[in-house]
């Protein structure tokens, strides 16, 4: 059993140090006065990851005696960020390995920054489950997270001569220290062959196999012992793979290169968030997360509950987004051809398992399968999917009888063209609840992809709204704020983060104000330092730090940033005597690498960084900076050293947003449209304490229905015609002066920035002069950070728990 005093006394701190220096002569091999810092972060990693050890056996221990139910969260991707400060902080040392650091003459920080950043996902929706796994191990809820231990993750962005370039991510060779391997949880994964029938049963000879094998994440909770997994399945080959054939012939070099083929399905992460391209591999990565996890999950539910009976009561299957579906199919199959369930017995268990969560509206990121490659990959699930179909189309038929309109439309299978499976519509049909991720996105959701099956099952759709850990997005990202939250309201708002609203007595408090605006002056000043100490660029900590970071992409609009930026500087140019308010723009975000537009308006952007920069005549008034390589930890540098948060997607087109949530959090005001969770932010902080601007839901409906001209508004407003015609003409790349010509006009212009252009500079023109009212500002922040307390995403795990998994958390009495 290990230390579980984490008090600050001097025997502590030895054995920690004690503790550390055995880790590294003894697991690492390394001598003390040769470590590096990355051995010492390895060594401390492992004495904190004993810690979290012993709750998890013991949580595994509690789970299977006494949990009521276990939620299983599917995703193809999740964005952990760096494990290291989070688990420290999750078993209360963080203070107590700082301080034996000190005493072994090196900076945690500096250890801290050593350790990679996994970048197992693309954005939103992969930092989301991040969050979620977080929430639920502190929130004691039963949970078992899903996903791919993708060999390569995102890619790394670098920027050469303003243009985006995409290297292969290799995280894996910095051995990754957190995880361990269970190389007795191994499931074949099967592919290919055909099926028949022999009487009523359904026989399915594939013609290859692969093995998943799982890598376990201790997901430790925060100060309790409740400890949830993250099991991560890599692919490898089988010995069936192997192919015997190859061997008996001697051609052992044949049968090696289909080792690499097998290990191919989980090689890289999908780098795609905008459109769906209905790539062979990508059906069958999602296949082998599917497969490899029912199975585990039967298994699991077999050894603990004697049969598989019971299923639907003790397993709850969550599905972020489609990416998961055919976990469906492949319960139906395992109850059906391996369990002996008539068809009905299993559908019924399976419909009582899934629940999903739709994370965007946009069609074209819709997943539709075509099933002549189904058919190939996955034949006896094409089979599955038809009888659902069938069952399914026959219950609509018996509720609207005649409507054949209807039954096309509904169809799990799109007959137009090729024929293709629709994911989402399978989804829905085979869950018990389907929710969005922000309440104007649910129920846009109801009005437009699901209008039908809201008719047919009007129960079952609801809304959680997305939420963000406070323990990463404040107590690590932004200690200087915990400092002063702690005092001003004590400790409690870690897990429970409604205690926020207690800051709304101190709002006129100078000591507050005066501390808050200390600590955004210091954190601006460490992101200037990494700008500074990465690009060369100088930024005042004193100008405005307005920050854009998120995937690029055409809904949300970086352009209309840009556009903005170009006429704030003609501005200056034209009355370059007049007092303005020194201005920052931060960009980050990477654009799929087949994205044609994205990847040109971060060329655009660099751009308009490089003329306006250096231009002298503006005297340093605005700095534009892009930021390479976003990521999770990145994220934690730049949020709490933003002023204004830029969310200024179309409206109805961001389904929530989570970053929006993490600056106001950290103090920042947002800049932004009636859009996604933008809504619910300006419910809580009022009119006064954000900016909202441009056209409702309603008015880009109403535009898009009278046929919307972008050449309207590019020939009425003379500030969006200089902008436009100055990116036209070449002012931002004379030396290819008609690199931007296919920009914003005539490509139509569908997420009309030029609609919203006008007021959104006159939200922009309020920022800097509300700005300068520093008491003012710093007023509005607080109230911003007081009145987030329900964007924690405990709240949002708990709400899943209640109305939609029927989970209890688990009592401290049953951890025990
Ligand atoms: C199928 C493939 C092309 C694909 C499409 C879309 C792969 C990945 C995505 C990512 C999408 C679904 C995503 O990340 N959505 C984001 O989810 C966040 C969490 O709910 C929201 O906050 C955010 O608004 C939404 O864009």
């Amino acid at each position: 059993s290990y230390q579980t005093d984490t008090h600050l006394s001097p025997e502590n701190i030895q054995n920690v140090k004690n503790a550390i220096l055995h880790k590294l002569v003894f697991a690492l091999g390394v001598e003390p006065r040769e470590a590096s810092r990355r051995n010492w972060l390895n060594a401390a990693l492992r004495v904190v990851r004993d810690l979290s050890t012993e709750s998890w056996l013991q949580t595994r221990r509690n789970q299977a005696a006494n949990t009521s139910r276990r939620v299983y969260y599917l995703s193809m991707e999740f964005l952990m960020g760096r494990t290291f400060s989070n688990a420290m902080i999750a078993e209360g040392v963080y203070e107590l390995i700082k301080a034996a650091f000190d005493e072994l003459g090196q900076n945690l920080e500096n250890i801290i920054n050593e350790e990679g950043d996994p970048g197992l996902g693309n954005g939103g929706l992969g930092r989301l489950a991040a969050c979620y796994m977080d929430s639920l191990a502190a929130m004691k809820i039963p949970a078992i997270g899903y996903g791919i231990r993708y060999e390569y993750g995102m890619f790394r962005q670098e920027i050469k001569n303003g243009e985006q370039i995409e290297l292969p991510d290799d995280w894996l060779e910095q051995t990754f220290v957190w995880p361990y391997v269970r190389s007795s949880k191994r499931f074949p994964i099967r592919f290919g062959g055909r099926t028949w029938q022999e009487g009523k049963k359904t026989v399915w000879q594939p013609d290859e196999e692969i093995v998943a094998q799982a890598h376990d994440q201790l997901i430790p909770g925060f100060e309790t012992t409740a400890t949830n997994s993250l099991r991560l399945w890599s692919a490898h080959a089988g010995e069936k793979v192997f192919g015997l054939a190859d061997f008996n012939r001697g051609d052992y070099f044949a049968a090696m290169m289909q080792q690499n083929t097998s290990e191919n399905v989980s090689r890289v992460l999908y780098p795609d968030d905008s459109t769906y391209n209905g790539r062979e591999l990508r059906l069958r990565q999602e296949y082998f997360l599917c497969s490899a996890s029912v199975q585990d999950i039967i298994r699991r539910h077999e050894q603990e509950s004697g049969s598989c009976l019971n299923l639907a009561d003790k397993v709850a299957i969550h599905l972020n987004d489609t990416h998961p579906t055919l976990a469906i199919p492949e319960l139906m199959r395992i109850l059906i051809d391996e369990k002996g369930y008539s068809w009905e017995q299993a559908w019924n268990t399976t419909r009582k398992t899934f629940f999903y969560t739709n994370h965007t509206l946009m069609s074209e990121a819709l997943e539709t399968w075509p099933v002549e490659m189904v058919a190939r990959v996955l034949p006896r699930h094409l089979q599955i999917i038809f009888e659902i179909n069938d069952w399914f189309l026959q219950e609509v038929r018996e509720k609207f009888p005649g409507d054949e309109e209807l039954i096309k439309r509904v169809s799990l299978i799109d007959e137009h063209g090729d024929r293709r499976i629709r994911m989402a519509w399978l989804a829905v049909v085979a869950s018990g609840k389907v929710n969005g991720v922000a309440k104007i996105h649910s129920d846009l959701m109801v009005e437009s992809i699901f209008a039908d099956f809201a008719k047919i099952y009007p129960d079952r759709f609801t809304n959680v709204t997305n939420g963000v850990t406070p323990r990463r997005w404040i107590q690590i990202a932004n200690p200087g704020l915990a400092v002063i939250l702690d005092k001003y309201i004590g400790k409690k708002w870690r897990t429970e983060l409604t205690e926020l609203s207690k800051l709304n007595e101190f709002v006129d408090d100078k000591d507050l104000q005066a501390a808050i605006s200390a600590v955004k002056i210091e954190n601006k000043r460490k992101l200037a330092a990494y700008v500074e100490q990465t690009q060369g660029i100088k930024l005042d900590p004193e100008a405005i730090f307005d920050v854009q970071i998120k995937r690029i992409h055409k809904y949300k609009r970086q352009q209309l940033n840009v556009l903005h930026i170009i006429a704030h500087y003609n501005r200056i140019l034209k009355n370059s005597e007049a007092d303005w308010q020194p201005r920052v723009f931060i960009f980050a975000g990477k654009a799929a690498s087949a994205y044609y537009a994205a990847k040109k308006v971060i060329r655009l952007i660099n751009d308009v960084a490089k003329v306006i920069n250096s231009d002298e005549r503006i005297r340093g008034l605005i700095k534009v900076v892009f930021i390479p390589n976003y990521s999770v930890s990145l994220a934690q540098l730049i949020i709490p050293a933003a002023d204004v948060s830029e969310q200024i997607s179309l409206a109805g087109t961001e389904a929530s947003g989570t970053s929006n949530m993490k600056f106001a959090l950290n103090g920042a005001l947002t800049i932004g449209t009636l859009d996604g969770a933008n809504v619910e932010i300006l419910d809580r902080v009022g009119n006064d304490n954000i900016f909202i601007f441009g056209n409702t839901v309603e008015q880009v409906e109403a535009l898009r229905r009278n046929g919307y001209s972008p050449y309207h508004y590019f020939e009425n407003d003379a500030e969006l015609n200089e902008a436009i015609s100055q990116i036209l003409s070449g002012k931002f790349s004379p030396e290819d002066p008609y690199r931007y010509q296919d920009l914003i006009l005539n490509s139509g212009d569908y997420y009309q920035a030029c609609a919203d252009f006008r007021s959104y500079v006159d939200a922009q023109e309020k920022v800097a002069t509300y700005f300068r009212d520093k008491q003012a500002w710093t007023r509005s922040a607080i109230i911003n950070i007081a009145n987030m307390g329900y964007f924690s995403s405990d709240r949002s795990v708990l709400d899943y728990a209640r109305d939609i998994w029927k989970i209890e958390p688990m009592s401290e009495k049953q951890l025990d």
